[in-house]
């Protein structure tokens, strides 16, 4: 019997991949890293720092950083994320999604949030959604990150359920994988070749109602 619902935000709850991708870029070229959207692609539900090594190692120079300067370049990077999603509203919730989030609450499914971004209460506040949650699981507290089902493992927690209570929502394989570890029902949204480890899967999030799932998980 489900009783809550463990979001991921990139991908789920709003677009920030692209912001990711403009600020990303922009280091990349100060490395000497080419910037493709299939490097793009495999940062996303990757950590910062595992980003940020994805893409010194994709680069043509030999670099040896320390870590005060990859420290530094993180710091740059966010510093550009962060002068983006200032500019989210509301508008850029993702389709269907503040209408799945409002019906959930209002039927008292507990919520929380599963993200591997630290600027994850940046970004709810700036969707203003903060009131929908019982909690955020704060990245820096977790030993490892996805695929590892540590992330939603906090987010039952946070929501005083058992996991067998949890629908976890990702778009990311590594999220799925996680979910699946961790013992919860997987909704995978996306591509359903690349998400077929989710026990249900919808092709956007425009499909993602109470309804649909209601029915699916009787299948
Ligand atoms: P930050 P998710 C992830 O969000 C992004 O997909 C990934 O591209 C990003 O590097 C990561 O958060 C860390 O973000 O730099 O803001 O801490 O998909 O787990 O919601
Ligand atoms: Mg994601």
């Amino acid at each position: 019997n489900i009783k809550g619902f463990a979001f991921d935000l990139d991908g789920v709850i709003a677009d920030t991949a692209k912001f990711h991708a403009l600020a990303w870029q922009k280091i990349a070229e100060e490395v000497g890293t080419t910037w493709t959207t299939s490097l793009a692609e495999s940062l996303k539900g990757v950590s910062r720092m595992a980003s940020l090594q994805i893409i010194l190692d994709a680069s043509t120079r030999l670099l040896a950083l320390s870590t005060a300067a990859k420290k530094e370049l993180a710091d740059k990077k966010n510093q550009h994320y962060q002068q983006l999603i200032v500019t989210l509203t509301p508008k850029d919730i993702l389709p269907g999604m503040l209408k799945f989030i409002d019906s959930a609450y209002d039927n008292g499914y507990k919520m929380a949030i599963a993200s591997a971004s630290k600027n994850a209460p940046l970004i709810l506040s700036q969707l203003q959604l903060t009131d929908y949650f019982d909690g955020i699981v704060d990245p820096t507290a977790l030993k490892n990150g996805k695929p590892n089902p540590e992330i939603f493992l906090r987010s039952a927690d946070i929501m005083s359920l058992d996991n067998t209570q949890v629908i976890g929502l990702e778009d990311a394989t590594a999220g799925i994988t996680a979910i699946n570890a961790a013992g919860q029902t997987s909704l995978g949204i996306g591509n359903a070749t690349v998400l077929s480890a989710a026990n249900l899967i919808y092709p956007s999030t425009e499909s993602v109602t109470l309804a649909n799932i209601a029915h699916d998980m009787k299948n």
